[in-house]
């Protein structure tokens, strides 16, 4: 034995893993991936409604968001079939599991990321610094991500590289020897939070390495996307309920997100003939509630 350290492999779970299941694998480690969540004919449709949006997209501009990479945003408005993905069952309960501390979780952005050759490695960074850098407590989640594997992801294609566990000890810089690449089929999807450090792989390949990032955040927070403009009104309209409350349509908390004359915003979206206004009593529950139950599950799980 030569006593060279042994890089560890990504651990994978099944397409029938449990909302549950995979939130223990994200409390314990910061990632999980789920293997061939939705079938690649999902990928296929997206792909092709995408694509005309990615080519136009423009490069980055600095070393952060990859000067070789490309970002598509818009997915909501832009491919029909990326809605499916967006409510895809396992990523809706693993989030509303995930951030059940919280009244509401809602979506956080939707992107395409186009890895081409040539690209270097992304510095390794944790997601939710994107609010102000503001330092979250080490309890508190703020946001559950995903990347969808919309191309085959290999370490060679520049695969997002994770450092499992780094969520525990935030407080220091990682190299990327300490990182793991989350290699997986295109139609699998890499679960992580935004305490872990992560960042795409550089890609030595001659092929572009594709990930769809849609990820939820609590209802609480200004979203990374701006839904209400990324999605014209006149699209919206014709998007269902469950759909437009993950838009961030809904009372996002207490008595954040009200219109008009103190009203939820589905009446803005759907005009119904009964309007509703903001229950402020009602979300005061929930959010207490949401928090009882939440700390009740996890003294539970010995946490
Ligand atoms: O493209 C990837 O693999 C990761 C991208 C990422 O972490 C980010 O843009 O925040
Ligand atoms: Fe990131």
């Amino acid at each position: 034995m030569t006593g060279a350290k042994q890089q560890p492999v990504a651990k994978h779970l099944p397409s029938t893993a449990t909302a549950d299941e995979v939130v223990a694998q994200l409390r314990a480690e910061g990632y999980a991936i789920v293997d061939d969540l939705v079938p690649t004919a999902l990928m296929d449709r997206i792909t092709a409604e995408m694509d005309p949006y990615i080519q136009r997209s423009l490069h980055g501009d600095d070393n952060f968001v990859g000067k070789l990479t490309k970002r598509t945003g818009m997915m909501i408005a832009r491919s029909p079939a990326a809605r499916e993905l967006i409510m895809n069952p396992l990523a809706i309960g693993t989030a509303g599991e995930f951030l059940a501390h919280a009244s509401t979780f809602q979506l956080h952005l939707t992107q395409v990321i186009s890895v081409f050759p040539g690209s270097k490695a992304q510095p390794l960074h944790r997601d939710q610094v994107a609010w102000d850098f503001f330092p979250f407590p080490k309890d508190y989640e703020v946001q559950c991500n995903l990347l969808w594997a919309m191309s085959d992801y290999t370490a060679e294609m520049g695969a997002t590289r994770v450092v499992p566990g780094s969520q525990f000890e935030p407080d220091r810089e990682y190299t990327l020897e300490e990182s793991i690449p989350a290699e997986m089929r295109r139609g699998s999807a890499l679960f992580y939070t935004g305490k872990v450090y992560h960042g795409a792989g550089e890609n030595k390949s001659d092929k572009i390495r594709q990930a769809i990032n849609i990820t939820y955040a609590v209802g609480w927070v200004r979203q990374e996307e701006n839904q209400f403009l990324a999605t014209p009104l006149e699209i919206a309209r014709t998007l269902p309920e469950d759909l437009l409350k993950v838009m961030g349509y809904q009372m996002g908390c207490f008595a954040m997100g009200y219109v008009g004359d103190f009203e939820d915003p589905m009446n803005v979206i759907k005009e119904p003939e009964v309007r509703r206004v903001f229950n402020v009593e009602l979300m005061q529950k929930r959010s207490t509630d949401a928090r009882d139950a939440s700390m009740l599950m996890r003294a539970a799980a010995g946490e």
